[in-house]
C-alpha cells in the first residue's frame, strides 16, 4: 500500500507558504500549514484561499509544539519557511531573528530527526536558505559554491540555518535541502518588499489614491522572479535520489530604477521621478552588492528553468494591485 504524500509547511501565511501550498494540493497531497499565535489575524485569508488545506498551530521557536503538530501532520515531507523574512527589519531586532530565522531552523530539524527515529528515510526536509547570505559577494554570478559574506542579521541568521541543515544531513543521513533562493515576488508579496511597495503604488497613483513614494537606495540591483516559479524547486528538490543545495535565480539583475521604468510604464505614466522621493530611513546600514545567481545546477539537476521574465513579472503585480485599488476604493 503506498501512503498519500503529506506535506506540513511552516510560513504558511506568506508569499510561498501560499504558493506552495495550491500546488502540492495540485500534486494530491494531503497539505498541513503550521500558523502561529493564539488568533492568527490572517487564518481567514489563508483557509479562503486554499480549500482543502489543514491548518496546526506551533511555533518554530517552541519546539514541543512543533513536534505536536509532527505527530497531527504525520508529514513524508517539510518544508520550513517560517522566518522573520524583512532583511530592514532584522537590524532593529536582531536577537529575534536570530531565534526564529536561526535558531528555528535547528527545532524544525531537530523535530524531523525526532519524529523520523531510526528511519530516517520517512522523512525529507527543505530549507528555505537566501541570497542574502552572499551578501558582500565574492564571486559574481553567485552559485552554490561561492563564499558566504552576510551582511545583515538576517543573512547571518540564514547561514547559521543553512549550514544547520547541511550538518544534518551528514550527521545523520537525512534527506535535507537548502533552496538558495534569490528574490522573488509575486501579487501576494507582503507590502514592506520594495517591489510590492511600489506596485502599490503606482496604481494608487494612477487611481488619484496617493500623491508620492518614498523610496531608499533606487540604485540598489537584485535577482528578481516569480514566486510561483520559485515554490516548483522547492518540490523538485525533495524528489531527486540525493539530497543537495541549489541557487535558484534567473540569472539576471534589475535596478529598483527599472522596476520604477516598467511599473510606472504599465500604467502610462512616463515621468515618475516627479511622484518619487529619497528619504534617508529606508536605506540600510549595509547593502549587499551584485547580486546575481547562477541556476545551472537547478537546471541540469533539477531540469529547473524560471518561466516569467522582469517585464511580465511586474506587470503581474501591476495589473493585479490596480484591480485591487480599484475594488478597494470602490470604483
Ligand atoms: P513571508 O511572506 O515574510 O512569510 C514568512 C512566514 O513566516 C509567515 O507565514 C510568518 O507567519 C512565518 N513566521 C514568522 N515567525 C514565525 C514563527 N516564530 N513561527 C512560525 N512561523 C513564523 O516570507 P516569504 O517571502 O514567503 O519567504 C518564505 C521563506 O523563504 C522565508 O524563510 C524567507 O526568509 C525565505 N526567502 C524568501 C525569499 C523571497 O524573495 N521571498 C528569498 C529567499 C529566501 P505570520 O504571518 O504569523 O507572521
Ligand atoms: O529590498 C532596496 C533595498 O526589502 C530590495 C526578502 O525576501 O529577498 C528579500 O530581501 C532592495 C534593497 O528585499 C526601498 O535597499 C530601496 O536593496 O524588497 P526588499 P531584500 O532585502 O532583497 C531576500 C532574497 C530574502 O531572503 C528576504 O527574505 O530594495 N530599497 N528602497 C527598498 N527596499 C524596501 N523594502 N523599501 C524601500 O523603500
Amino acid at each position: 500500500m503506498t501512503t498519500r504524500p503529506t506535506a506540513l509547511i511552516t510560513g504558511i501565511t506568506g508569499q510561498d507558504g501560499l504558493y506552495l501550498a495550491e500546488l502540492l494540493l495540485s500534486k494530491g497531497y494531503e497539505v498541513f500549514g503550521l500558523i502561529r499565535g493564539q488568533n492568527n489575524p490572517k487564518r481567514e485569508y489563508v483557509e479562503r484561499t486554499i480549500p482543502g488545506l489543514k491548518l496546526v498551530t506551533g511555533d518554530i521557536t517552541d519546539l514541543s509544539s512543533v513536534m505536536r503538530a509532527f505527530h497531527t501532520a504525520q508529514p513524508t515531507e517539510v518544508y520550513n519557511l517560517g522566518a522573520i523574512s524583512f532583511v530592514a527589519y532584522s537590524w532593529e531586532n536582531a536577537h529575534l531573528t536570530s531565534q526564529v530565522t536561526g535558531l528555528g531552523v535547528l527545532n524544525m530539524l531537530e523535530a524531523t530527526r525526532l519524529y523520523a527515529g531510526n528511519d530516517v528515510g520517512k522523512v525529507r526536509f527543505y530549507q528555505a536558505s537566501s541570497s542574502e547570505m552572499f551578501g558582500k559577494v565574492h564571486e559574481v554570478p553567485q552559485r552554490e559554491t561561492t563564499l558566504l559574506w552576510p551582511r545583515s542579521p538576517y543573512g547571518v541568521a540564514k547561514v547559521y540555518g543553512h549550514y544547520m541543515t547541511i550538518n544534518y544531513r551528514e550527521s545523520y543521513g537525512m534527506h535535507a535541502s537548502s533552496g538558495i533562493l534569490f528574490n522573488h515576488e509575486s501579487p501576494r508579496r507582503g507590502p514592506e518588499f520594495v517591489t510590492r511597495k511600489v506596485t502599490q503604488a503606482v496604481t494608487r497613483i494612477k487611481l488619484g489614491l496617493q500623491e508620492k513614494l518614498s523610496l531608499g537606495n533606487l540604485d540598489a540591483k537584485r535577482d528578481w522572479g516569480f514566486a510561483g516559479d520559485y515554490v516548483e524547486a522547492m518540490w523538485r528538490m525533495l524528489q531527486t535520489d540525493e539530497a543537495d543545495d541549489y541557487v535558484i535565480s534567473t540569472g539576471e539583475t534589475h535596478s529598483i530604477r527599472e522596476l520604477l521604468d516598467i511599473a510606472f510604464a504599465r500604467v502610462d505614466i512616463a515621468d515618475w521621478e516627479q511622484y518619487v522621493y529619497i528619504d534617508p530611513q529606508f536605506f540600510r546600514p549595509a547593502e549587499v552588492d551584485l547580486l546575481i545567481g547562477d541556476p545551472a545546477k537547478a537546471k541540469e539537476k533539477l531540469g529547473w528553468s524560471p518561466t516569467v521574465s522582469f517585464t511580465d513579472l511586474v506587470h503581474m503585480m501591476v495589473d493585479s494591485d490596480l484591480a485591487e485599488q480599484r475594488t478597494l476604493a470602490g470604483l
